[in-house]
């Protein structure tokens, strides 16, 4: 049930927000694993990312896998990537898959939160961590620190990474005003709707880890919407206790420029609208559109260009016939 005083969200800020050097001890973490007889797999998504991909696996596989082997299983999820993404992931020593060859019987929707979602279908791990891999300051702490919550600390199911965001502005790197989407459209978004969640730091955050427990009990929505529709759904599903949050610093990212943004903006609003609806929150009396008009310039006149940005639903991992919880290899090309 969601709790919708905003004190809960204060109490659960000092009770569930935690600093990256809490957990700097890798050996600590892999006894906890151990103790817990836990086994934790890490997904990379991947579209494009030769530039940063090989020292983002290389700054995972080589202190948390060989040196200490607290992460089991290191798996990149691509999409097509146009680029050497995937020769360079294989050569790194990752076990690489093509979303659409999981679950080949399925249409694919494609996006980020579609190769997430199918990600459930092939990891092994009964802890799961999602990593972005566009990330140019890697260090292990965006992996291991989002462990030390879900395996220290009694009842939290569920641990998003936050962070200052710098936002290169030409050639200079400006420490903060990076995550405009988040400072835009969610914040305000969870702010008046879900003041619960308005405690969370980066709520939008590609760095978080859950139990698979929790994780395949909720749906997945498509596209740039998944971690909208996650912590939402999470915090219906077990409450806000059952979340944590971690500051690992910084992270200078890829910055995006302001119509991709836009248009990754429209599909998180058609994740949250939908999700509104769905919890009896508002009550739409019209179809929504999915087509978003933007505009080019072209010899003094403005020519429309239509984005049909289609968001889509995965349902509960656990209700797929055929899900295995511990796992399974479903797809070909292990
Ligand atoms: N597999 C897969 N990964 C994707 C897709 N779109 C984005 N990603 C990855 O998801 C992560 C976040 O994407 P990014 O474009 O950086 O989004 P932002 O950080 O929210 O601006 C990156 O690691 C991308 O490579 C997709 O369609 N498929
Ligand atoms: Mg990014």
């Amino acid at each position: 049930m969601i709790g919708y005083d905003a004190p809960a969200a204060w109490e659960w800020f000092v009770r569930r927000t935690y600093h990256h050097s809490q957990f700097d001890d890798p050996r600590a973490l892999l006894e906890a694993k151990r103790a817990r007889g836990s086994v934790i797999s890490v997904c990379l998504p991947t579209l494009n990312e030769s530039e940063t991909i090989v020292q983002t696996i290389r700054a995972i596989r080589e202190p948390l896998v060989e040196e200490i082997p607290l992460i089991d299983e290191l798996v990149v999820i691509d999409s097509d990537s146009r680029d050497d993404t995937v020769k360079l992931a294989k050569a790194e020593g990752a076990t690489v898959y093509q979303d659409r060859e999981i679950l080949p019987e399925l249409e694919p929707f494609g996006g980020k939160g579609d190769a997430l979602w199918k990600s459930l279908f092939i990891l092994e791990g009964d802890i799961l961590a999602f990593i972005d891999t566009d990330i140019r300051n890697f260090h292990p702490r965006f992996a291991y620190s989002l462990f030390g919550p879900l395996l220290f600390e009694e009842g939290v199911h569920y641990v998003k990474g936050f962070y200052e965001r710098p936002i290169q502005n030409g050639g200079e790197l400006a420490s903060t005003g990076g995550g405009r989407v988040t400072e835009l459209l969610a914040r305000p978004l969870l702010n008046l709707f879900f003041p619960a969640l308005a405690a969370v730091v980066q709520p939008l955050s590609g760095e978080y880890a859950g139990t698979r427990e929790i994780l395949e009990s909720v749906p997945f929505f498509t596209g740039y919407g998944v971690e909208f529709g996650l912590l939402v759904d999470i915090l219906d599903r077990v409450g806000l206790d059952a979340l944590a949050q971690v500051d690992m610093d910084v992270k200078v990212h890829r910055n995006q420029g302001v119509p991709e943004l836009s248009r990754m903006a429209f599909g998180i609003l058609q994740v949250a609208v939908n999700r509104l609806a769905a919890l009896g929150r508002i009550e739409l009396c019209t179809e929504l559109s999915n087509v978003l008009y933007q505009f080019k310039s072209v010899d003094g006149t403005y020519e429309p260009e239509p984005w049909l940005i289609e968001v889509k639903e995965r349902p509960p991992a656990n209700t797929v016939p055929g899900y295995r919880s511990a796992g399974g290899t479903r797809a070909a090309g292990r």
